[in-house]
């Protein structure tokens, strides 16, 4: 018999992350499953989790701890896709960011890692601002907004590029809207979080939110994350910041980030304070996925040991 969770012979569904659009839980069956319409069985339940996260999960495998040929050439092609977004480079005068530093008038400004290669190694680097940088912000930029935006690589210049310039023009607007100052935005490169706390420094705004790169994972190599801190300083640390993280085009959309992006550094203005101390108001909750009717119990096959089904041997 076929192992439904396993899927020594046949697969229970569409490979990772194609099937989380395209799988059809309810009426998967394997070859040779007779199901009735509506019936719950294992191939059906397992497209019904594969359909509501894109994780490498019910892939099934070749032999015995083989991926199938599918699932390995699209964990290549994703590993790929990550290695070159942590490589890609920010370029504020390429399109699609060249429009957007037009528009509000940005500029870039390097950290004190000196290259793509230090900055991997030295991430301290990554929280500073080169000198030269200090003295171009200084003159450039407006000091006391109530909001300054920043615009940092990170890990993936490919996620600035994706999503900053549809997430920076609602988040001025919106600003704006609110009656708040906002000051000049500018774009670092070779950046870290931590680089927060020299902007503060320099510039000292009320509220300083940072879109940044996240590090790639293997289901997007374009996720963007905003992190925010209350009038950063020298010596804060994460325990001070807040983020809204998971910005893509299958996670948060632009529209819905820059509300809860607004809404954030609106309770970190009420609160006087960021991080720990202010929880996110109104953050979403995880929908649960619907109800199967009634969900049969994981049974390993007759051939295989009860800890291979489920989980990974141990
Ligand atoms: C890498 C990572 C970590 C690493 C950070 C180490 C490092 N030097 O990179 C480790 C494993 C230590 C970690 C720990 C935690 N993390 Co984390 N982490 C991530 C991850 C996978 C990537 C972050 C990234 O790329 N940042 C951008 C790069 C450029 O930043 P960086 O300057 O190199 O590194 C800084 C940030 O990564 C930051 N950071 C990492 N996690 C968190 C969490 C919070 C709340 C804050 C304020 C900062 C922060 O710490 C680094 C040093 O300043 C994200 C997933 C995602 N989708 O973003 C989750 C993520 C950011 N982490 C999360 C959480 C909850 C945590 C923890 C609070 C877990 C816990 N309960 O202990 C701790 C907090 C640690 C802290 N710094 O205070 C959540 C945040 C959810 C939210 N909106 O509040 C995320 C989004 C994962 C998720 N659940 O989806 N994390």
């Amino acid at each position: 018999m076929t192992d439904p969770v396993t899927g020594d012979e046949a697969p229970v569904g569409p490979s990772a992350n194609p099937s989380a659009e395209t799988a059809q839980p309810t009426e998967a069956v394997l070859p040779g499953e007779t199901a009735q319409p509506g019936e719950v069985t294992l191939a059906r339940l397992a497209a019904r989790v594969r359909s509501v996260t894109p994780a490498r999960i019910f892939t099934g495998r070749a032999g015995v701890t083989g991926y199938r040929t599918e699932t390995q050439l699209t964990l290549r092609a994703d590993h790929a896709a990550a290695r070159d977004a942590v490589a890609a480079t920010m370029e504020l005068d390429q399109p699609p960011l060249a429009a957007l530093a037009e528009t509000f008038r940005m500029f870039t400004v390097a950290s004190s890692a000196g290259d793509r290669r230090e900055y991997l190694h030295r991430p301290d680097l990554g929280r500073r601002f080169a000198p030269t940088a200090r003295e171009q912000i200084a003159a450039a930029c407006p000091r006391g907004a109530d909001l300054q935006i920043v615009v940092g690589d990170g890990l993936s210049a490919r996620a600035v590029a994706a999503q900053v310039p549809a997430l920076l023009p609602l988040l001025v607007a919106g600003a704006t809207q609110r009656g708040w100052s906002v000051g000049r935005p500018f774009a670092v490169t070779n950046c870290r979080v931590g680089i927060l706390n020299d902007i503060g420094e320099l510039l000292d705004p009320g509220a300083v939110v940072l879109l940044i790169g996240e590090r790639p994972g293997l289901a997007t190599a374009e996720s963007l994350s905003a992190y925010l801190a209350w009038r950063p300083r020298p010596g804060h640390t994460d325990a001070e910041r807040n983020l809204v993280a998971n910005i893509h085009a299958r996670g948060i959309a632009a529209p819905a980030a820059a509300h809860r992006i607004l809404e954030l550094a609106a309770a970190l203005r009420a609160a006087g304070a960021s991080g720990v101390a202010v929880k996110e108001p109104d953050a979403p909750a995880l929908e649960p996925a619907p109800a199967l009717e009634s969900a049969p119990a994981l049974e390993p096959a007759p051939d295989r040991p009860a800890r291979a089904v489920g989980g990974r041997p141990g």
